[in-house]
């Protein structure tokens, strides 16, 4: 038998189907085969491919092909996500410029993509860092700045110390920066916003479309994230000030039991109440506040600090003064800034009322023990007390009550309240999208006429580079000082870049056309593949990217430009590939390297490791896979391939064939078509296997090789391998005589009448006699078999009433004891 070399075979496949081409995506208007949109998450070139591109990717195929074979009209592109922090950080060290490492990687990985034999189609290949891409996210800038999506404003924001810019919320996980790890720390800075709370209902909403092909693991992040509340807006008046103050509270209903009044201590209320007497206290205070985050201040395990600010709030329902504190858990861009504190049902008032020996009164009676005693709030159901017109209802209907009495009275009404805070999108790095605005002392905020894009990035490199808190681009004194497009006169662009993600919110439009010159896509195109069909990314995205590509796409939807609002109608989050239990990423560089398991095993091999190793939503620890043993099994399956091509002897028709392989054959087709539509990818692969041992026993111990039914088997495999392991797939295809590819050959149909089970005899045994036989299928629930053999006259005939036990083993016995 012929020896298996996956070398040999990458290098001969490889060139063909570059000379092929059989993955692009058809554009002709007599292509009227239906549209499928397959897309992977696209890279971003740190450096070569490692193994969890390797797997994100090889699982991206298997749906793809799957699809190419079912005769769709398959969009499966590539590209790079190429701006961003890592390619600057290598410029200034190399002094260089980041384009050089950028455009660099990226051949590299283009390169590996080629070999691992993904089925892209290279044409709509595209880089965010080009010009003739980023223009686009300038273009789009524009179009939200005029819709008011896109301003500027001054506050605290998060700062990365170490990356020296400012991180959207969505980038600050657990108080560190989510790319370098280190604490972030709350600066008081002017940027760009875009407004994505508006669309916070929308966000949440739209979220039904997806429901069915999103893991709600996601969908729950996405919820969480965008934090939608109802309750009331309370207003307090507060002694000395005109204006009352409005409160934000979840539960209305415990109105009767706020015993204090608490505001954020860099809220600007804060100060404007704060008396001359507690001036000192309260300004040391504020200092030591502003260097927490805000995952700090919200801790619940962190001990409870404030200031009295030597003020009063009346209760609006029974006119009480109530002490009005300044303390860090309340954060000054949530609600309105300010909270009533209602101990008894709130842990974190509680904790601060024992700290500070501040009253504690229970208005819902839970039948818990009292908190003031206990400790423990009690925020659960009960019924009110101590709450005059509200004593003896539920929860719920007190809620409606005070809601109605506070409206009645110009008090408080019904409100929403939202977690999701606007997207910060200004940088102060140099290797993303300028934003396109001029800053005119007569006009203000000027866009870039839409003629004037795109703004390109002027020429800087190395230590011009290095982070100072300030962006680069402000030191390139030429390309900042420019005339006002309005006015005329001096003007300075904003020299700030945008957050990468806006890249990667939109790209998969960019797709659809890529060499589009008439706005960011063709309108036309993307109404023809989008929205996604299938997405295949890391959970890492749950919610940044995901989100605001959600929100970019209903924005677009409210310009008219896509007739979608949601985005992708499926995702899939590939499980990660570890190490001996060790996570692998390119920074710890404790991974496994996809390239040397390539040069030892072949791609076909490491390919079908990570698609049989498990669901791929799973982890995988490469030390417990064996892909040597994967190529053992490519050479067993080409060798039946070759065999059968070599063996068959024409003319004979395949319904005289081996009829037991047949019936194998077709019931793997009928498996392995349900397995890949349900994604259990692991399952489809086993099932392939089985069918290969199946012909091999054909082969060797049946009729042989020229039997018509190996050619059968053999030729579904072939079909079947070339999702998982195209290199092995097309060889095998090849030597079954086949001159076209195997990639568009055409997906097997299993024959019905091939797929009928035999039936089976089970024992029906009364009393440990037997009493009937009866024929039943394979498959027989036990349910079923015992209905069935309770039905039977000659079971029947030795009961006299309904069985003591009745033990079923579907499908050969069931016993009965009388
Ligand atoms: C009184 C109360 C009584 C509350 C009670 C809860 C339980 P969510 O669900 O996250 O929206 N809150 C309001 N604004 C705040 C701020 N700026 N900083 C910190 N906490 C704030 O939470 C709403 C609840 O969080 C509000 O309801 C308020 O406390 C607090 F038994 O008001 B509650
Ligand atoms: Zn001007």
């Amino acid at each position: 038998s012929e020896h298996y070399d996956p070398q040999t075979l990458q290098a001969k496949w490889q060139q063909r189907w570059e000379e092929l081409d059989p993955f692009r995506a058809g554009e002709g208007a007599t292509d009227d085969r239906p549209y499928k949109y397959m897309l992977d998450m696209f890279p971003y070139p740190s450096g070569d491919l490692h193994m969890g591109h390797g797997e994100v990717f090889a699982i991206g195929d298997v749906i793809a092909r799957y699809w190419f074979q079912r005769g769709y009209n398959v969009l499966h592109p590539i590209g790079w996500d190429s701006f961003g922090l890592p390619a600057e950080n290598a410029a200034i060290k190399r002094n260089a410029h980041p384009a050089e490492w950028t455009y660099a990687n990226i051949e590299t990985q283009a390169t590996s993509f080629r070999r691992y034999g993904i089925s892209f189609d290279w044409s709509r290949r595209l880089h965010t860092s080009d010009p003739d891409y980023y223009k686009w996210n300038q273009w789009l800038f524009n179009r939200f700045f005029e819709r008011g999506l896109a301003y500027r404003k001054g506050g605290l924001v998060n700062w990365c110390p170490s990356d020296q810019t400012v991180l959207a919320n969505e980038q600050v996980v657990a108080g560190r920066c989510e790319r370098c790890g280190a604490e972030v720390v709350r600066r008081e800075l002017t940027q760009w916003y875009f407004k994505i709370t508006d669309y916070a209902d929308r966000l949440l909403d739209d979220m039904a479309q997806v429901e069915a092909g999103w893991p709600d693991r996601v969908l729950a992040m996405q919820r969480n994230w965008i934090g939608r509340s109802t309750g009331a807006d309370v207003a307090f008046a507060i002694e000395g000030r005109d204006e009352p103050v409005t409160v934000y509270t979840t539960r209305p209903d415990t109105l009767y039991g706020a015993t204090f009044f608490v505001v954020a201590p860099d809220a600007a209320l804060a100060s404007e109440i704060c008396t001359p007497d507690r001036r000192e206290a309260f300004d040391a205070y504020r200092a030591e506040v502003a260097k927490l985050s805000d995952i700090e201040r919200m801790s619940t395990e962190k001990e409870k600090t404030g200031v009295f600010l030597g003020v009063h709030a009346i209760n609006p329902v029974n006119g009480e003064r109530i002490p009005v504190w300044a303390a860090d858990y309340v954060l000054s861009d949530y609600g309105h800034g300010a909270i009533m504190a209602v101990p008894a049902h709130d842990q974190r008032d509680l904790d601060f009322a024992r700290k500070f020996g501040l009253p504690v009164r229970v208005v819902v009676h839970t039948g818990l023990a009292d908190p003031g005693e206990t400790g423990e709030a009690t925020p659960g159901e009960g019924t009110l007390v101590n709450s005059g017109p509200l004593d003896g209802l539920s929860k719920v209907d007190a809620i409606a009550k005070i809601i109605e009495m506070l409206a009645a009275e110009g008090n408080g009404k019904a409100a929403v309240n939202y977690r999701l805070r606007d997207w910060l999108l200004s940088r102060q790095r140099f290797w993303g999208t300028p934003i396109p605005i001029i800053h005119c002392p007569d006009c203000g905020e000027v866009p870039v006429p839409d003629e004037q894009l795109p703004v390109t990035l002027p020429d800087l490199r190395g230590e011009a580079l290095a982070p100072k808190g300030v962006s680069p681009l402000a030191a390139a004194t030429d390309w900042v000082n420019v005339s006002c497009p309005k006015c005329d006169g001096p003007a300075k662009r904003d020299t700030d870049t945008m957050d990468t993600f806006v890249d990667s919110s939109w790209y998969f439009l960019r797709y659809c056309s890529p060499g589009y010159e008439g706005g960011p896509f063709d309108v036309e195109q993307v109404r023809k593949w989008g929205p996604v069909d299938q997405y295949v990314g890391g959970i890492e995205h749950a919610v940044l990217h995901l989100l605001y590509s959600r929100f970019f796409t209903k924005v677009l939807y409210d310009m008219g430009m896509v007739d979608f609002t949601e985005p992708f109608l499926r995702l899939l989050n590939q499980g990660q590939v570890i190490n001996m239990g060790k996570a692998m990423s390119k920074s710890l560089g404790n991974g496994v390297d996809l390239g040397e398991q390539i040069d030892t095993y072949g791609v076909d091999a490491v390919r079908l490791t990570m698609i049989f190793a498990g669901p791929p939503e799973d982890d995988m620890d490469w030390a417990d896979l064996s892909p040597g043993a994967s190529l053992k099994f490519l050479g067993r399956a080409l060798r039946v391939m070759t065999e059968a091509g070599a063996g068959t002897t024409s003319g004979v028709p395949v319904e005289s064939g081996d009829l037991a392989l047949r019936k194998v054959t077709h019931h793997t087709i009928d498996e392995v078509t349900k397995l890949v539509e349900s994604q259990r990818f692991n399952v489809a692969v086993a099932r392939m296997m089985e069918l290969t041992s199946a012909a091999r026993k054909t082969i060797d111990s049946g009729p042989g090789a020229g039997d018509p039914a190996v050619r059968e088997a053999a030729e579904a495999l072939a079909v079947m391998l070339s999702l998982v392991t195209p290199y092995t797939a097309e060889e095998g295809w090849h030597r079954l005589g086949h001159p076209a590819p195997v990639a568009l050959a055409g997906w097997p149909t299993a024959d019905p009448a091939l797929l009928v089970q035999e039936s089976v005899t089970c024992v029906v045994q009364v009393a440990g006699k037997v009493r009937d036989r009866l024929e039943v299928a394979p498959d027989i629930s036990e349910s079923d078999l015992q209905a069935l053999a309770l039905a039977s006259d000659k079971v029947k005939g030795h009961l006299d009433g309904p069985p003591r036990k009745v033990i079923v083993r579907a499908p050969k016995l069931v016993n009965i004891v009388p």
